[in-house]
């Protein structure tokens, strides 16, 4: 035990060091990204109309603010172009900063709520400030698409 710990100390130490350089490496790589600023152009709407036109989505925070660094959930109202609530969607969501080419630090899930359109989105957590994408695939009887939202927090 007490001759292993200081060699393990030292290949995290070594790690540490390889992580930190490979974060060297990737930030020269997407430095012009990382302090870019986002699009001018970019629509923040919390109701959306999907990329096809199939749908409309409406977010709706918890609380109506969006926090940084913590868990919470939102509720996806969806309805039809011609604005009937659509019930029984299949909803999965994905999403990320693309200007840091990272992911959603969770996986978050989208439960069906009993009526009226409304889905708990569960699960969200934004880990830094900056332009997010937060994107539901949609799929029910009137077919597939994606509603797409951008965030600034
Ligand atoms: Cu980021």
């Amino acid at each position: 035990m007490r001759s292993t710990a200081p060699s393990l100390l030292a290949r995290l130490g070594a790690a540490a060091i390889r992580i930190s350089a490979a974060a060297a490496v990737a930030a020269t790589l997407t430095g012009c990204m990382l302090f870019a600023r986002p699009p001018r152009t970019l629509d923040y709407s919390r109701t959306r109309s999907s990329e096809a036109g199939i749908y409309r989505g409406t977010i709706e925070p918890a609380g109506d603010s969006i926090p940084q660094g913590k868990l919470h959930s939102w509720t996806l109202h969806l309805e039809d172009a011609a604005g009937a609530p659509v019930a029984g969607a299949q909803i999965a969501v994905d999403g990320g900063m693309p200007q840091h080419g990272h992911g959603l630090p969770t996986k978050p899930q989208v439960k069906r709520l009993a009526e009226g359109g409304d889905y708990l989105v569960e699960g969200m957590k934004f880990n830094m400030g900056g332009w997010w994408v937060v994107k539901f695939r949609v799929g029910a009887a009137a077919g597939n698409d994606s509603l797409v939202f951008n965030l600034k927090l």
